[in-house]
């Protein structure tokens, strides 16, 4: 069997995709396999890539929209990341938003690709925080029924559903949702792993390498809702350069950051997707996030030393629209800065609602 294996790891905003390819790729480089990364976002300047290439890791992204809307940029990246490096496996990251991935990139490359890339079956990573939400219906989420249509959709058409973040439970937890999920998604392999200890990880490799994906039918989704969950979210992308008078804590401040922006939001019950700050001075980075305003703040890597001049990158996916999301991310940052007597250079902001998804092809 000729060709790079194409692994696409799918599933909603914050469940742990990321983390998880970074996991995989760490353990395939372990075992002397060459990698590429690819990753995607509605928009640009992207904290995952950063963060991915700072690991000295290959990545390159697809931009602007979701890899089934751009398609042949895609499949563009893909080409060029196995000429480049010509890697053993190509683990993709579709955005956190974006499900059908069976009709519009699954079918369309085995249509047309079939001899190049091995294409193995689709792993959907969820957060277990949100599965609960889906098994107690009855408390409802803080996320309208559409995006909730949207993370169970993102299931329905997995091969394998990746319960994420193990580690945050007890193993009778694990049992209960592990089943629940076999339950709901009928026929569907569930692993449970935590990506961020690697419990989990290499079963996972052997069970996504051990055979290749054979899409069956396409989903069945209603593009209306799809696209009003897509709606529902408010996108931010900024990114600054800041400068200090004399060194200080990149840590503290991208903490004050967060904190503020996830209070603002409490105090208006909206929920957050996933918020990532980016902080990287020289040679030194800080990278954190939360998936929910009532999670705490979890840091990947924080700085070791001080620093007077520093890039940050804010990536927020919240339940709130543009017009209310810009100028309480552009406040915060302006006072969290001010109170730390940080001047915000070069500040950049993209800020909208993704638009309805019109993927390139659908194969029904
Ligand atoms: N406790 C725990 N946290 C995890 C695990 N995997 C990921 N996380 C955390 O979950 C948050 C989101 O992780 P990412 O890997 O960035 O999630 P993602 O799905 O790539 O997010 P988007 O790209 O925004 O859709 C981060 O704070 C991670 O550290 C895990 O196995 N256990
Ligand atoms: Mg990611």
């Amino acid at each position: 069997m000729a060709g790079t294996n194409l692994v696409i790891v799918g599933g909603f905003l914050g469940a742990g995709k990321t983390t998880s390819i970074l996991s995989i790729a760490k353990y395939l480089l372990g075992n002397g396999k060459k990698i590429g990364i690819v990753t995607n976002d509605q928009g640009s300047d992207l904290v995952d890539t950063n963060f991915l290439a700072k690991e000295g890791l290959p990545v390159l992204e697809v931009t602007g929209g979701c890899f089934c809307c751009n398609f042949d940029e895609f499949t563009a990246k893909v080409n060029e990341l196995a000429k480049s490096e010509m890697p053993d496996v190509i683990l993709a990251e579709p955005v956190g938003s974006c499900t059908d991935l069976i009709a519009t990139i699954f079918k369309p490359i085995m249509h047309n690709y079939i001899n190049q890339f091995v294409l193995r079956p689709l792993s959907i990573v969820a957060d277990p925080k949100r599965v609960k939400k889906l098994m107690m219906e009855k408390e409802g989420s803080l996320f309208p029924n559409e995006i909730n249509y949207l993370f169970r959709k993102q299931m329905e058409e997995a091969d394998i559903i990746v319960l994420n973040k193990a580690d945050t439970l007890t193993e009778e937890e694990i049992r209960k949702i592990t089943s629940f999920l076999k339950e709901e998604f009928k026929g569907t392999d569930v692993l449970a792993v935590s990506a961020k200890n690697g419990t989990g990880i290499q079963e996972w490799i052997q069970v996504v390498m051990g055979r290749e994906a054979m899409p069956g039918r396409s989903l069945d989704i209603d593009y209306d809702t799809y696209a009003l969950a897509e709606e529902y979210l408010g996108w931010l992308n900024s990114t600054a350069l800041l400068k200090a008078g004399k060194p200080i804590n990149v840590n503290s401040l991208v903490e004050s950051l967060m904190d503020e922006i996830k209070a603002k939001l409490k105090d208006m019950n909206r929920e957050i997707a996933h918020l990532k700050i980016y902080g990287v001075a020289q040679d030194e980075w800080v990278k954190a996030s939360i998936t929910s305003i009532h999670d705490e703040i979890d840091f990947n890597k924080t700085m070791e030393k001080e620093a007077a001049e520093f890039n940050l990158i804010i990536n927020a996916r919240v339940n709130t629209d543009p017009e209310t999301l810009r100028p309480l991310v552009e406040t915060v940052l302006a006072d969290v800065c001010s109170k730390a007597d940080v001047k915000v250079e070069h500040l950049k902001t993209e800020c909208f609602k993704p638009g309805r998804p019109m993927p390139k092809y659908r194969m029904g």
